[in-house]
């Protein structure tokens, strides 16, 4: 019994040791990595980071006319995510995503015109401005809709992702979703089933520390998130999310096996919200988070660290990238004022496109 007892301690002290060093050291971008990726690709990831932050920044810019009445969740400071990951996806491909989705909308190549139209509730919006900037769908494009119910979307990616094994093809699924849907019953249930029919889906998690106000700490008895693939017998990797080389490295590997039938993975993103959970400012001086944490996030910049890449490897010059700010800059523009000037719904369209017994 005492012998025993001693065992127990050591193992979990070394189980706690190994949860520290794994969660200490998520994968970054190896120099064979950044070597591998052509330049073109590199200049495309670039160009995505750089064209959902300005996007984001464009909605801090117009809300306080208080015309755009949908809540927005902003994704600033994750982008390197959304492009990482998407960029491997071919337009046939599904991605699911939550109340944080913009970022995976533009990087699945959504128009952002409909985008922002949709924010301002307009018809021509990409939900026929009947949902909002929770609600995104494009089917087109892969995007069968984001769903705000925390743990939401990941069951129904594991339903495409059957859908798309049962048809015999080679359509991936990625469901995105942050580090509190990990406390719902629908991400263990998923995994458990994606694991067991071998299906091809990505379970991506983007870990920012927080869901809503309450830190991973409070929730959860370690932060870890990848370990968990181990239970279910599928892969998991925990990468750092501002690092896009490194997310587009676990993505490539994930996205891989899922398209040539080796089954599903976990990939843990670390990474940090600058803004507050939902709306355009800040919640640091409400005292939600503490300042010198945020501090430290504001310095791992997604987009100033891919700039700083591509200028070091000489892969686009300064010149070369305030041509594509500029011409970023004007698509929200042209964004902006597609949404604002779209007509409204019509009255008599309140209950079409949606479930309705009368
Ligand atoms: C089932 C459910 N419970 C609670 C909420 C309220 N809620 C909305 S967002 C959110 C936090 C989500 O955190 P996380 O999944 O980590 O995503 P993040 O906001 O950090 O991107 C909560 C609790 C909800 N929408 N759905």
């Amino acid at each position: 019994m005492v012998k025993n007892k001693k065992l127990i301690k050591t193992a979990v002290k070394k189980s706690v040791r190994l949860v520290r060093t794994q969660a200490d050291s998520p994968r970054r971008a190896t120099k064979k990595g950044i070597n591998s990726i052509p330049a073109k690709t590199l200049k495309e990831l670039y160009e995505t980071i750089l064209r959902i932050r300005r996007f984001e920044e464009k909605i801090i810019e117009v809300y306080p006319a208080q015309d755009m009445k949908t809540p927005v969740h902003l994704c600033i400071g994750e982008e390197a995510i959304a492009a990482g990951v998407c960029i491997h996806l071919r337009k046939d491909d599904y991605i699911f995503s939550t109340h944080r989705s913009h970022g995976h909308s533009i990087a699945k190549g959504s128009d952002m015109k409909r985008m922002m139209a949709e924010f301002y509730g307009r018809k021509t919006g990409c939900s026929k401005g009947k949902g909002g900037s929770m609600h995104l769908c494009d089917p087109e494009n892969g995007i069968l809709g984001s769903t705000a119910i925390v743990g939401g979307g990941i069951p129904i990616a594991v339903g495409a992702a059957l859908a798309s094994f049962m048809k015999g093809t080679d359509i991936v699924s990625v469901a995105f979703f942050g580090d509190g849907a990990m406390d719902e019953g629908t991400f263990h249930e998923s995994m458990n089933f994606a694991s067991l029919k071998k299906l091809p889906i990505i379970f991506l998690c983007e870990n920012n520390f927080y869901a809503t106000n309450s830190p991973q700490s409070a929730r959860q008895p370690h932060d870890n998130i990848a370990m968990r693939a181990a239970g279910y017998g599928m892969p998991g990797v925990q990468v750092d999310g501002n690092d896009v080389v490194a997310v587009y490295e676990a993505a490539k590997e994930a996205v891989d096996r899922a398209r040539a039938g080796g089954g599903p993975s976990l990939v843990e993103c670390r990474t940090y919200r600058w803004k507050g959970h939902v709306g355009p400012d800040c919640d640091v001086e409400k005292g939600c988070r503490p300042r010198d944490e945020h501090e430290i996030w504001l310095k791992k910049c997604p987009v100033e660290r891919t700039r700083k890449l591509l200028l070091e490897n000489k892969i686009m010059s300064e010149k070369e990238m305030k041509k594509l700010l500029d011409k970023i800059n004007k698509e929200m523009d042209e964004a902006v004022e597609f949404g604002r000037s779209s007509p409204f719904p019509d009255a008599s369209e309140l209950f079409e496109d949606v479930y309705y017994k009368g």
